[in-house]
Order: structure tokens, then sequence, then C-alpha cells
């Protein structure tokens, strides 16, 4: 999934792709260079953003959504509002990624439900202006997943085919760095919900606790974080390990590199299945 954030504030490319021609051109760009997807937000989500009116989200995301719809691409909208994504859909989107997970605007489960489109379910705990006062864990991967599930459940009540949910664990949102890294590496277990197995969306591109790692020499994650630009090698590495864990989505800036690395992890996954379901190929390399 390539992003186009028609936004001047988003952390990691604000301002880039603003005008609605430059975001076409780079809608396009990010179909051309493999991104299977691509999602078009009018709003930041960046730490301490505050909001932007509805009028002037549509604003924003209108032209751009129909004209990648009527290119041929298949569009997602990144959006928190029933009504830009109700537009959206009007407009051809099949896929809607609410980072609230229906929790901004109760509007939008019945929606997206009578819809039958596809829903991107992300854990969050509020709105950015704030958020990082609710990233208080005793143990982030049993806590995201229990919140996770019970807005799953809430979805489905409001009538949502199961089928069409993906979930996703929603790194940066309420989250510091020391939370972001359990769950990427439980992520089987964040797809598995009583309600059911669902595919997992990995939305990990160029953020904050990749600039942080990438800070000071290996092991010393003080001193200035890497500019988000310069951690696209880090991107790469986690859109690997989490294709390789069964991710089904990874969320990118820059689709190259990435879509390179979802075909390692494939070809990886199977051959380790490969020469796990077949003795003599252990045998064969054992006496190799
Ligand atoms: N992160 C951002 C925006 N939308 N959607 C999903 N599903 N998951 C995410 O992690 C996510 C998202 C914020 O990142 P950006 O400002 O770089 O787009």
């Amino acid at each position: 999934m390539g992003v186009v954030n028609v936004t001047p504030d988003s952390f990691s490319d604000g301002g880039q792709w603003y005008g609605a021609d430059a975001a076409i051109a780079h809608g396009l760009e990010l179909a051309a260079h493999g991104a299977d997807i691509v999602d078009v937000g009018g709003e930041s989500t960046r730490p301490g953003a505050q909001r932007i009116d509805e009028a002037e989200e549509l604003r924003r995301i209108g032209p751009v959504v129909t004209e990648l719809v009527r290119a041929g691409l298949s569009v997602s909208i990144d959006t928190m509002r029933a009504r830009v994504a109700g537009y959206a859909i009007d407009a051809g989107v099949q896929l809607v990624n609410d980072v609230s997970g229906g929790l901004a605007d109760p509007d939008m489960p019945r929606l997206v439900a009578a819809a039958g489109v596809s829903y991107v379910v992300v854990h969050w705990r509020g709105h950015s202006r704030d958020m990082y006062s609710r990233a208080v864990y005793a143990d982030v991967v049993s806590e995201v997943r229990d919140e996770l599930s019970r807005r799953v459940d809430a979805v489905v009540h409001a009538g949502m085919d199961p089928r069409r949910i993906v979930v996703d664990p929603g790194l940066g949102f309420g989250k510091r760095p020391e939370h972001n890294w359990p769950l990427l590496t439980h992520l089987a277990e964040l797809g598995a919900l009583p309600a059911g197995t669902f595919p997992v969306l990995v939305g990990a591109s160029r953020k904050r606790f990749l600039g942080n790692l990438l800070a000071g020499p290996a092991g010393d994650e003080q001193g200035t974080p890497r500019p988000f630009a310069e951690s696209d090698g880090a991107t790469v590495a986690v859109t690997a390990l989490a294709a390789a864990a069964g991710a089904w989505c990874v969320r990118v800036h820059e689709v190259p590199l990435n879509a390179d690395a979802v075909r390692v992890a494939a070809a990886w996954c199977r051959a380790a299945q490969t020469s796990q379901s077949s003795p003599a190929s252990t045998d064969a390399a054992r006496r190799s």
C-alpha cells in the first residue's frame, strides 16, 4: 500500500503532495512502482496535530480519489469521518482505512457495513493532539489485542461482514517506541481474535520510532533522530520481517524497495514451508 498524504503537515512527507495535481501524479507513480493499493488521506495524524474540518478534508481528497479511481487504481481512503468515507466510496473506493477504528465517528461502522467495502480497524486511543498521554500500558500486546477485539466486535455488530475486516496495531498512535516493537513481534497474535482470524496491516513507514532507533551508533538510541526520509532502509527491514511474519499488507511512502522486500519474504516463507514439509529435503540438506 503506497501512501498519498494530501496534507501540508504530515510528519513524514507533509506538503510534498499537497496540491491535487501533485497528489494524483504521486498516486500514479506509486502504482507504477508496484503498489497494489494507493491510500489517499487528507488529514494529518502526526503527534500534536489539530483536526481540520470536514469541508477542507473533502476539498483535499476529492479530486485525488476521483482521478486515481478513474485511472483504474485500487484506492483506499484514509479518514476518520463517515461522510468523507461515503464520498470516496461513491467515487469507487473499495477500502476504508480508519485510524480510529470507528471510534472518532460513530456513523463510520454502519456506513462501511452498508456499503459492502473493506475496512481497516486500527488500534487507537484518542486524537493526535494529546495521544501520548494515553500511551500507558502494562502489557501492550494483550491490551492492544483486547481493545482491537472490542472494536472488531462493535463493527461486526453494526453489520460488517467479518471477511471484509483488516486489523492494524496502529504503530505510533498512542504508543511510544517501546510499545511499537513488541507489537511488531506479535503480529499473528494481534490478528487472531475471538471473532476470527483477520489480515493484519502494518504502518511503520518512516515513523519516529525508526528515526529514534537510528539516532546514534548501533545500540545507542540517544541523540538526534534520523530524518524521516533517511529511515527508509529501516522501513524496508520492517517490511521484510513483517511480511515474513504473515502481515497481509504494509503501508509505505516509498514503494520499490518495499515491494522487493515483500517478494523476498514470500520466497523465504515458501522455502521454509517446502523444507519443513519434505523430510527428504532435510535428509539431503544434512548429507550435503
Ligand atoms: N499511520 C498513519 C496514517 N494512516 N493507516 C494505517 N492503517 N496504519 C497506520 O499505521 C497509519 C495509517 C500516519 O503516518 P503518515 O502520516 O506517515 O501517513
